[in-house]
């Protein structure tokens, strides 16, 4: 009879969200707050970490902020933030739709380890761009931030519950583009919020910068500078 092993992707999935605790603990223990962006490629997610680096370097030290990008191939991104003088490393997985625990340890080694961790105030992990495959990997980041723009489509939360239930916080990018894709953006709030009640919701322009202090100064006071720790990734 052929032999069938099933489930072997949710045994990954398992495995990865151990590792991710570990990261966690590395992070807490070096005192380190991380953001993890992630959403569908083109969602604008590189944009707003440019626009949220201008505010970050002003309010730290460029050694105090690092980027780590995670691309299937090219450094494209990285050499985008690189530009602000922080410390970057870019992850080519060569075809994986997402990154994984070992992949950040790997950036991390880059860096410089856990004694670069220590000179840190603020870690940026850029993900794959990809909808579906990375929300099932968690890399131990204190704020998972989903990045929806809007030309991608109003039902972009509905049709992706899974990934909107695990994310802390939701950004709807490219506003500034609402009246051209006739999106009602008052819909993908309340979408948004019915599938995921815990997490606040922020409507910028990456682009043109409306929003993005207040999606700032949120980041800033309840996940940089929070005197808790956030909870125990999901
Ligand atoms: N109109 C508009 N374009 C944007 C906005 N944010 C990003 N873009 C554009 O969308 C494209 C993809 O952006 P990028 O940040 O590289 O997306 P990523 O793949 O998610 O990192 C680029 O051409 C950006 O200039 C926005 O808020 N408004
Ligand atoms: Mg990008």
């Amino acid at each position: 009879m052929t032999k069938v092993v099933k489930f072997i992707g949710k045994d990954i999935i398992k495995e990865n969200a151990k590792l991710a605790e570990r990261l966690r603990r590395l992070y807490d223990e070096t005192g380190v707050r991380v953001l993890e962006f992630l959403g569908g490629p083109g969602s604008g997610k590189t944009t707003l970490i440019e626009r949220l680096m201008e505010r970050l370097t002003r309010d730290y030290k460029p050694e105090e902020i690092a980027y780590i990008g995670g691309d299937v191939a090219t450094t494209l991104d990285t050499e985008r933030i690189a530009r602000y003088g922080v410390r970057h490393v870019q992850i080519n997985t060569g075809g994986t739709c997402h990154l994984e625990v070992p992949h950040v340890e790997a950036a991390i080694k880059a860096l410089g380890g856990p004694e670069a961790l220590r000179q840190l105030r603020v870690m940026v992990i850029e993900n794959v761009g990809n909808i579906i495959c990375p929300f099932n990997f968690p890399l131990g980041a204190h704020a998972r931030i989903m990045v929806a723009g809007v030309p991608e489509g109003e039902d972009k939360f509905i049709k992706h519950p899974l990934s909107t239930r695990v994310s802390d916080i939701i950004v709807i990018n490219k506003i500034d583009l609402a009246p051209y894709v006739g999106v009602n953006l008052d819909k993908m709030i309340q979408d948004a919020k019915k599938i995921n009640p815990r997490a606040p919701v922020f409507l910028v322009s990456a682009k043109t910068g409306e929003g993005v202090d207040k999606l700032y100064d949120y980041l800033r006071a309840n996940i940089i500078e929070a005197r808790q720790p956030a909870p125990a990734p999901q």
